[in-house]
């Protein structure tokens, strides 16, 4: 019997993965996608490990982080751990000179994610983190019309991240104990999410904010709880944009509504996250929603538009997109809008911010 050797393309990227809930399998599902080669695994047990290998097809399994980032079939590790993990496991895979892509948030405290940026910087690698809403094809479009001029100066902004998988007491998550979440849940879960594609899109930064938070169970299934549910701000930008965003986990009926309106002196914009194949434009007369048409597209929209119009892209291929780009960084490309660790260390400045603003009950300057 001949063995077929599978010649295996030096171009091949070799991805490993450390975790595997539900991002873990995005993850795995956009490697794959971009061409990847899905070497080994390591997860909370080596059951647990071997369980995720079988459901994605992973070729190994390690009993710890520590063999994934020391497995010489690996170019770049996906760490889909909970919070609190994420800077130890992103520090050793830059130490063993691993490209990285990590789970946001990137760390849960701005030093650790100052420290992790700039390790990433010295490493010379990619270190990547999923600010995957940038990769949706009408945020591009819509972040292109503010960078020409098309809507004019930016006036007001007004985004919301809404969702209700913790509404009742007994929803509980690790993400609810600040020991394995970190001390801010809601904001830093999926305002940073919120805040980094208001910032991408406006091409501003918030350079002051106010900001309250509420707690409203202090007690999940029987374990007391000591982080957020509900974040509400306000913002000003560089430019002096005014602007409100609201987040919260407790909101009856809304699953993933990420929303973001910017109103320029010329123009609005609305992209929904709900409904990623719209982008509403609002003018004084003749307000429209355009629809995703990689034939009418601005190019940075158009690049990542692998159907046609009218064949719905969703979340999933917007982290295609994502990985894809993180491995052409990898293959030494400059894709445009890569979120980095820096923009995981933003996120955990703005995080910071808002806890302290919350606290002290005053504006907050925000540090760049
Ligand atoms: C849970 O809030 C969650 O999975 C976030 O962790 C993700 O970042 C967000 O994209 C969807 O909701």
């Amino acid at each position: 019997m001949t063995t077929e050797v599978i010649d295996i393309d030096v171009d091949t990227v070799r991805t490993g993965l450390v975790g595997g809930g539900f991002m873990g399998r995005v993850h795995a599902a956009a490697a794959r996608r971009a061409g990847a080669q899905l070497t080994v695994v390591a997860s909370s047990s080596r059951g647990r490990a071997e369980a995720v290998a079988r459901e994605l097809g992973v070729a190994r399994v390690e009993d710890e982080a520590a063999g994934v980032f020391a497995a010489s079939d690996v170019d770049v590790v996906h760490i889909c751990t909970p919070n609190a993990t994420h800077a130890p496991l992103a520090a050793a895979a830059l130490a063993a000179g691993k490209h990285v892509v990590c789970e946001k948030p990137l760390a849960t405290t701005v030093a650790d994610a100052r420290a992790l940026a700039r390790a990433a910087e010295d490493a010379g690698v990619v270190a990547a983190v999923p600010f995957v809403y940038r990769y949706h094809p009408m945020v591009r479009e819509a972040r292109a019309r503010v960078a020409s001029g098309r809507i004019g100066t930016l006036l007001t902004l007004d985004g919301s991240y809404l969702q209700d998988w913790m509404l009742r007491q007994n929803d509980d998550d690790w993400r609810a104990d600040a020991a394995t979440g970190g001390p801010s849940r809601a904001f830093a879960d999926i305002g940073s999410h919120l805040c980094d594609l208001v910032e991408f899109v406006a091409g501003e930064r918030i350079v002051r904010l106010a900001a309250r938070t509420r707690r409203i169970f202090h007690e999940r299934a029987g374990r007391s709880v000591d982080n957020e549910d509900i974040a509400a701000l306000l913002v000003e930008t560089d430019s002096g944009a005014l602007g409100t965003l609201l987040v919260s986990q407790m909101a009856p009926g809304r699953k993933n509504a990420l929303v973001i309106e910017l109103h320029g002196s010329r123009r609005s914009l609305r992209f929904d996250q709900e409904r990623p194949e719209e982008l509403w434009i609002g003018a004084r007369k003749g307000s429209r929603l355009m629809l995703r048409d990689p034939a009418t597209a601005d190019p940075d929209a158009a690049r990542l538009q692998r159907v046609p119009a009218g064949h719905p892209m969703g979340y999933q291929d917007a982290f295609d997109g994502f990985v894809a780009d993180v491995y052409s960084a990898i293959a030494g490309q400059a894709p445009d809008g890569l979120p980095t660790f820096a923009d995981g260390l933003r996120a955990a400045v703005l995080t910071e911010a808002v806890l302290e603003a919350a606290h002290s009950q005053s504006w907050i300057e925000v540090t760049s």
